[in-house]
């Protein structure tokens, strides 16, 4: 049986890139693929922030997965920081992968160089993430086209390791949606979609009240040019690029047909509307009912860490092993 290994950070409320991208594969990938989810809390604190606010967005991340359809029948979902084999291996990964790898990393250079001040686990971040993947052996990882170079690393320092000290990780593959893999942000097409966007006047949030959806959309940045057609390789044509692609990742008919039906911007955004309002008005729904009773996450978010220590714990030893170290006595 495949295994899918992939996460979500807690630092903001899900967008419909996160959807997207990722999250809605992951809830077609519980029905066939033996599936670990996780909210990687550890690495939110990278930067600066607070942790009241933390603990806040990681219980409303976790609501949300459950509520968009993760089941902890079918997948496990777990918080990171309940596993502690994660920063066990990390330290590993860091002893694996190099300096000149992590300083290509282009989170590193977009949120950090240049900053003294900045945290030095923004710096070795990936090594984590290659640790959080490698952990669960898993063959594919579902994620957003943004998070291709991550994967990359954890195929090279898996290969790397498994050629230093023997075969221990399987080197996974990235699963990426050939539609919806790069939602970008309505105000500025130039830039993914993203939790710590500056304004959120160009997200999406899944939970969001569709008259602020209904707002948005209508005031999405398109260009002069008054034609809707879909060309993906013309820059200045963004803006409409990605509302077609996000009514495509929606409704499953290609860009390109849909653009056929539609002579106007203007009637192009309020079906898109529609579309996404409906889609999410079910999730929206369960998300309220789960806001009434939060206590069933704790012990829902129990099954998920026990299931995934129990693997991680297997994959850790073995590492641990292979480098060199004794084992201890049990
Ligand atoms: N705009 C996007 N389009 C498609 N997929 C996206 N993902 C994120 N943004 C887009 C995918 O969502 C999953 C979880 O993302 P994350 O929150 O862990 O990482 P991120 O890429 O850092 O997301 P944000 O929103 O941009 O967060 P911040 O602002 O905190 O860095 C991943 O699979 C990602 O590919």
């Amino acid at each position: 049986m495949t295994r899918i290994l992939s996460g979500i950070q807690p630092s903001g409320q899900i967008h419909l890139g996160n959807y997207l991208g990722a999250i809605k594969n992951w809830v077609e990938e519980q029905e066939t693929a033996e599936s670990f989810y996780t909210v990687v809390d550890l690495h939110a604190i990278t930067v600066e922030h607070n942790p009241e606010a933390l603990r806040r967005s990681t219980q409303e991340l976790v609501m949300g997965l459950f509520a968009l359809g993760l089941d902890q029948s079918k997948s496990k979902t777990f918080l990171q920081s309940h596993v502690a084999q994660h920063c066990q291996l990390s330290w590993l990964m860091e002893c694996t992968v190099t300096f000149g790898e992590l300083n290509r990393m282009t989170q590193f250079k977009d949120k950090g160089k240049g900053d003294e001040k900045v945290r030095a686990g923004l710096f070795t971040y990936p090594a984590l993430m290659v640790a959080d993947i490698l952990l669960y052996q898993a063959d594919k990882v579902p994620v957003g086209d943004d998070q291709k170079q991550h994967l990359e690393l954890a195929r090279t320092a898996a290969q790397r390791f498994n050629n230093a000290y023997g075969d221990v990780f399987v080197v996974p593959s990235p699963m990426i949606p050939s539609i919806g893999a790069r939602v970008m942000d309505l105000q500025d097409p130039t830039r993914k979609m993203s939790k710590s966007s500056a304004s959120d006047a160009g997200l999406i949030y899944v939970f969001e009240e569709p008259e602020s959806i209904q707002k948005k959309l209508r005031k999405a940045v398109t260009d002069a040019e008054g034609r809707v057609e879909y060309e993906p390789n013309i820059p200045e044509r963004a803006g409409v690029n990605n509302l077609l692609e996000i009514y495509s990742a929606i409704d499953g008919r290609s860009p390109t047909e849909i653009a056929s039906e539609y002579t106007s911007y203007g009637s192009l955004k309020s079906d898109l509307s529609e579309v996404v309002i409906s889609h999410l008005a079910p999730f929206r729904k369960r998300y309220h009912e789960y806001l009434t009773d939060p206590s069933e996450l704790g012990r829902q978010l129990k099954i998920g860490s026990d299931a995934a220590q129990e693997v991680a714990q297997k994959t850790l030893e073995s590492a641990m092993s292979a480098i060199g170290f004794l084992k201890p006595i049990p």
